[in-house]
């Protein structure tokens, strides 16, 4: 509906000088402590950007390129936590991370033969751990890590030289601990890949997609990631029909900000059986008040770890399924747009300066210009297109 005024703004924006930030000193670090990896991504300047536009579609997301290291040595992750430091090293709200996605391409996924998602954090997960002497997510010394972030700025200041540490906690490997290796698994109601939001139209509505794991094991551990006006999320055995897990948001003070979300510590009653012969399904529910579709505003994941039955291997993954490529060159940005769109040859980012314009397992897509004030004139789209 705001085609016409975008294809205009898209010009003036292109031309803006101000809105470039060429990343060119961006370093993703990993270093090794005794007791947990740290990850520094860094510098990134923040602009001051307005208040008061309250929805996560209405963000302006700043998005430093894409980054690979590799993990230093064995290990069994269990728990993270992150800051933000700016180049005093001054403490700045977590709040800035938007969401900061880990990928392990060696490994795939539980439902689909595409890259792992080891563990995607966010203003709404905060910080999270298993119980290590019990629960522990194997890394090798050696394998790849994909460090996908989004970065916003809500404190109205700016902010130079930002830097995000995260703290990975593992037990080391070869001692007793932990007792139970789990692998990290995610549904998402955008599977199978490209842009993992949706539009929220105008009412209730809600999103789902259904599949089967590769491997029959327990869920031991669940959360969830939603976007504000999100009612709830569930996972559901449909060829049974019990209810898995149900996600409430945890809502802020004003009633509609998404602090949290409820998290399932199904350990405690010893996981839910998952059977490869059964199909699941991943609902979100969102209700918009307002009049107008709400583009790209919703997403819905349920994330979590699994235990394999029988101590089973988890599967490597295939790199030459055409699933696989094309969802890593959806992470990696060098597609965007939904998976039909990315499937039937589309959403080829060409130019240069992209990298911070696709939001690979976000979506924000509309909101990719770091600089721009937030304004609903300047929801353009990042290849320089009119929103489809
Ligand atoms: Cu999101």
């Amino acid at each position: 509906m705001r085609t016409a005024v975008m294809a205009f703004v898209t010009v003036g924006l292109m031309a803006n000088p101000g809105a470039a930030q060429d990343f060119e000193d961006y370093v993703v670090r990993i270093s090794d402590e005794g007791d947990a990896f740290v990850l520094t991504m860094g510098p990134v300047d923040l602009e001051a950007m307005a208040h008061g536009h309250g929805g996560s579609h209405e963000e302006i997301g700043v998005f430093p390129p894409i980054r690979s290291v590799h993990f230093p040595r064995d290990a069994y992750l269990s728990g993270f936590s992150y800051e933000v430091v700016d180049h005093a090293g001054q403490v700045l709200p977590t709040a800035i991370v938007h969401h900061l996605n880990f990928i392990t391409p060696d490994k795939r996924e539980l439902f689909l033969p595409i890259s792992q998602r080891l563990l995607a954090m966010g203003k709404e997960t905060g910080s999270q751990s298993l119980p290590g002497w019990l629960l522990g997510v194997p890394v090798e010394a050696g394998s790849e890590l994909v460090v996908s972030p989004m970065l916003h700025n809500p404190t109205g200041q700016a902010h130079q030289g930002v830097h995000v540490r995260v703290r990975l906690e593992y037990t080391e490997a070869g001692g007793a601990f932990p007792f139970l290796k789990v692998y990290p698994f995610q549904l998402d109601v955008a599977f199978p890949a490209g842009d993992k939001s949706v539009d929220l139209p105008p009412g209730s509505s809600a999103f789902s997609w259904e599949g089967s794991p590769v491997l029959a094991g327990r869920i031991m551990a669940i959360g969830s990631h939603l976007h504000e006006l999100a009612t709830s999320i569930r996972l559901e055995d449909v060829t049974t029909g019990a209810l898995v897990w149900e996600g409430l948001p945890i809502l802020g003070p004003d009633g509609e900000t998404v602090e949290g979300v409820t998290i399932g510590n199904l350990y405690r009653r010893f996981g839910v059986k998952i059977d490869p012969d059964h199909r699941y399904r991943v609902t979100v529910e969102y209700h918009n008040p307002g009049t107008e579709t709400i583009t790209a505003g919703g997403m819905g994941v349920v994330a979590g770890v699994f235990l394999p039955a029988g101590g089973a291997h988890w599967p490597e993954a295939d790199v030459a399924d055409p699933l696989y490529t094309l969802d890593r060159r959806h992470y990696m940005r060098e597609v965007r747009g939904d998976y039909d769109l990315i499937l039937g040859g589309g959403g080829v980012i060409e130019s240069m300066g992209m990298e911070r314009h696709g939001d690979e397992e976000h979506g924000h897509e509309e909101d990719a210009y770091g600089d721009v004030p937030p304004d609903d004139t300047t929801r353009v789209d990042p290849g320089g297109n009119p929103q489809r």
